[in-house]
């Protein structure tokens, strides 16, 4: 009987107890030459504390047709329906549409956009693909937020990503008060890789995506990190971005405020880092949330 050849795991998560590796893989990739839209001194903050902000990406006319696009998708009752919509569990509004770019036109523009796509490149030293896009509502008056978590603990353990070689870019579509449930970020945590207690339950994407159980930080481990660097809430005009390293300690808090969050988040992974077996899930999830098609974005 043949059996698989065994692979090296760099980052073990979701065993029985929680455990800490130092991060083995560099947070930019490309020269410090490198041409991009990024100058040296905001690449040097990226790889200091994994995020960089961006205070007018797109501009306000940009802003409003991505809004109408996201006021569309959002009403249209066949988005609505498809298993690619997320839905506020109180409210029953969409929380959020997954894979944006394939199912609007106008969102692929966006991913394609050299401000955007670029700076990806740049950051990951090659050329790029769409592992995940999603618009995220956070309408106001009670949407949830998301817990504590490292993007890259989910992406390692359930969609097979081997290494730390993939960036995140939020655009705010509205204003991100101190008050609505923004971006909250621990400066720092990028470079230290924490492997969550407890196994992945069979599908539970579906869990997850309305609130995160496995994969997320025990107090004491998330005391210590936000003791020793603080936590960054990221506030901004609708047309800012936050650019944030795939392994940085995130989440945000509830909305209660009248006042939606709405983002547009898209995910790029180096064509170098593509997609295998997951590193500890049961199968991988669907394409439309971690994607097998590795296309680079032209
Ligand atoms: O599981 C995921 O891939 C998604 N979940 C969160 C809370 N952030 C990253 C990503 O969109
Ligand atoms: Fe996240």
């Amino acid at each position: 009987m043949t059996t698989a050849p065994a692979r090296t795991d760099l980052y073990p998560t979701r065993g029985v107890g929680e455990v800490t590796t130092p991060r083995q893989d560099p947070v930019v990739w490309s020269k410090p030459e490198a041409a991009g839209p990024i100058d040296p001194v905001g690449l040097g903050g990226f790889e200091r504390d994994g995020f960089l902000s961006v205070e007018q990406l797109i501009s306000p006319d940009e802003v409003a047709l991505y809004r109408a696009e996201l006021e569309r998708l959002i009403t249209d009752p066949v988005i609505r329906a498809d298993e690619r919509s997320i839905i506020e569990p109180k409210s029953q509004d969409v929380r959020s549409v997954f894979e944006i770019h394939r199912i609007s036109e106008i969102f692929a523009g966006l991913v394609r956009d050299e401000r955007v796509v670029g700076r990806a490149r740049q950051i990951l030293g090659s050329d790029v693909y769409v592992h995940q896009s999603r618009i995220n509502v956070k309408p106001g008056f009670g949407a949830s937020g998301f817990y504590w978590h490292s993007d890259f603990e989910t992406w390692h353990a359930e969609d097979g990503l081997p290494n730390m070689r993939t960036v995140s870019v939020s655009i705010a579509l509205t204003e991100n008060f101190d008050t609505n449930g923004g971006l909250m970020i621990i400066p720092g945590s990028h470079k230290t890789f924490l492997g969550c207690a407890g196994e992945t339950p069979a599908d539970n994407y579906k869990q997850s995506l309305k609130m995160q159980g496995a994969g997320t930080p025990s107090n004491e481990a998330l005391s210590s990190m936000a003791d020793a660097a603080g936590i960054k809430l990221f506030t901004g005009k609708a047309g800012s971005a936050t650019w944030f390293d795939c392994n940085c300690m995130h989440g945000s808090g509830d909305n209660i405020t009248p006042y939606p969050r709405s983002n547009v988040f898209i995910v790029f992974n180096s064509v170098e880092n593509t997609a295998v077996d997951p590193f500890a899930a049961p199968s991988p999830r669907p394409s439309f949330i971690g994607a097998r098609d590795f296309t680079p974005v032209r």
